[in-house]
């Protein structure tokens, strides 16, 4: 690259306090509501010096360097006005520079030595050429106090593209079309741990049914404490992060790979939760017919995107309840389409009455219980994994159940499928509805939701006959609540689940 003296066009009011562009000490190089023009390929330095624009600045293939030894602040870049530059070199041999505007690189943002720290501003990269080089555990781009870096790009059928260099690499068969990548750096405070310092937030234009892969990069110095090797995906959504299965991380090469995204929404990488592959059928909705349970209220559109639970007063300890989903998981269909919400509790083996931690999950037609992304086994983010809880599944109308047996969170994700073993269940299969096929569920009728199927939940029923909606006399999960509840769904079980309450 040339190393040119820029230009100053006619209508420049260039203040320099300081002797000359190659400044030393504190000072600043300020536009000072007129234009300044850095251009060809030529350089200015600023040597622990402020780049202040308060008027207009631009630069057609110029670059802009920051360097010296002094404070962040001494290498600021700031002024009332976005500084658009063709690239922004960083190359501090002490401390680093820091944001007090907002930017635009236009081609490149070098990272040769020393941080650049967004310091709550946004660093806008060009959609077509901007993107950063050589960041390094040495010299980055930082943010504890938040800002970004962002950049709007097209991608259609991606095949690991990593926009800008940004460090989050997306692959997926469909045309995503304008896509807005935000990278942040902020720890998030997840369920009581702490991300590592960066977040993604991807938001297609076309999200849904991506079946996307995402490579989420990260560096050591980012960790935060975390251990590495611990390190595992979190996303989300709504309100709530989760921390979806199915991940693969590479610490050589300092990524963690996701597999079948549907959509996407914010990720940030954290210490794995521990996780529960769980199988439950509702004797309501079930049809043995085909061996699953139908999705009558998915497919009327009757699920709501927030849990149940919480307006039906079940006690959530620790940070669970209000759980929420993105609408576009309600569509997928067929065995993994969306029954309803359930009531997932790890209870004390101790005191089975002690309730460790509660969480609203999916249920799929198959007997899934699933996470907010509507595929993924359900996390607990809050529960240390040296817990051995005895595990409960309860439903807003049938009778829950308890598990048998504790199991051990540190060993891996364990399996329990309650819909084909009653010895799994305490109580055995007295505690469930036996279905002749091979197939338990849990017993349907439970209007009021107390555990036990009674006159009163027959009597609340029959007085909500012809009703339609998402309702607790809907005891098959079919929008209306209707004689077929009552006489093949509740009636038969009256007197059931007294003897399991817990
Ligand atoms: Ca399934
Ligand atoms: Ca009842
Ligand atoms: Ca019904």
């Amino acid at each position: 690259m040339k190393n040119n003296k820029f230009l100053l066009y006619p209508l420049v009011l260039l203040s320099l306090f300081g002797s000359s562009i190659i400044g030393y000490g504190q000072t600043q190089l300020r536009i000072e509501g007129g234009h300044l023009v850095q251009s060809g390929g030529s350089q200015m330095v600023l040597q622990n010096a402020e780049f202040i624009n308060n008027g207009t600045f631009e630069s057609t293939l110029g670059t802009v360097v920051m360097m010296g030894d002094g404070s962040d602040a001494q290498s600021a870049i700031g002024g009332d006005s976005l500084s658009t530059f063709y690239n922004l070199q960083i190359n501090k041999s002490a401390n680093g520079a820091q944001l007090q505007q907002n930017i635009q690189i236009n081609n490149e943002l070098v990272m040769t030595s020393g941080t650049l720290d967004l310091n709550g501003d946004t660093i806008t990269l060009e959609s077509v050429n901007g993107n950063i080089v050589n960041e390094s555990e040495s010299s980055r781009v930082i943010g504890p106090s938040g800002g970004m870096i962002q950049k709007t790009v097209t991608l259609n059928a991606p095949s690991n593209e990593n926009p800008g260099n940004m460090g989050v690499s997306i692959s997926s068969s469909q045309d995503l079309g304008s896509t807005l990548i935000q990278r942040a750096h902020p720890a998030q405070g997840l369920n009581g741990g702490n991300s590592i310092e960066r977040s993604f937030t991807i938001a297609p234009t076309n999200n849904g049914d991506l079946g996307a892969t995402l490579r989420f990069y990260y560096l050591d110095a980012e960790l935060n404490s975390n251990t590495e090797s611990d390190l595992g995906p979190w996303r989300q959504d709504s309100a709530f992060w989760y921390n979806p299965a199915s991940a693969n991380l590479d610490a050589t090469n300092n990524y963690v790979q996701v597999d079948s995204i549907d959509f996407f929404s914010r990720w940030t990488l954290a210490a794995s939760a521990p996780k529960l592959e769980l199988n439950v059928l509702l004797a309501g909705p079930y049809d043995s017919s085909s061996g699953e349970m139908t999705d009558d209220l998915r497919s009327t559109d009757l699920v709501p995107t927030t849990e149940p639970y919480t307006a039906l007063s079940y006690d959530y300890p620790a940070s669970g309840g209000g759980e929420q989903i993105d609408a576009r998981i309600l569509v997928q269909t067929g065995s993994n389409a969306i029954v309803d919400w359930v009531f997932v509790e790890l209870r004390s083996s101790a005191d089975v009455s002690t309730v460790i931690a509660a969480r609203a999950a999916l249920l799929q037609k198959d007997g899934d219980v699933v996470d907010l992304d509507g595929r993924s086994n359900l996390s607990f983010p809050e529960i240390a994994t040296t817990e051995t809880p005895l595990i409960s599944i309860r439903h807003r109308n049938h009778i829950g159940i308890l598990a048998a047996s504790t199991v051990d969170l540190s060993n891996g994700t364990p399996v329990l499928d309650f819909s084909t073993d009653p010895s799994l269940v305490e109580g055995g299969a007295a505690a469930l509805l036996d279905f002749g096929d091979g197939n338990y569920g849990l017993i349907s009728g439970d209007f009021d939701g107390d555990g036990q199927v009674q006159n009163t939940d027959r009597n609340a029923l029959t007085s909500n006959l012809g009703t339609s909606g998402y309702l607790p006399g809907d005891i098959d999960l079919n929008g209306q609540v209707q004689n077929t509840d009552l006489q093949i769904k509740l009636t038969p079980n009256l007197g059931r689940g007294a003897q399991f309450s817990y």
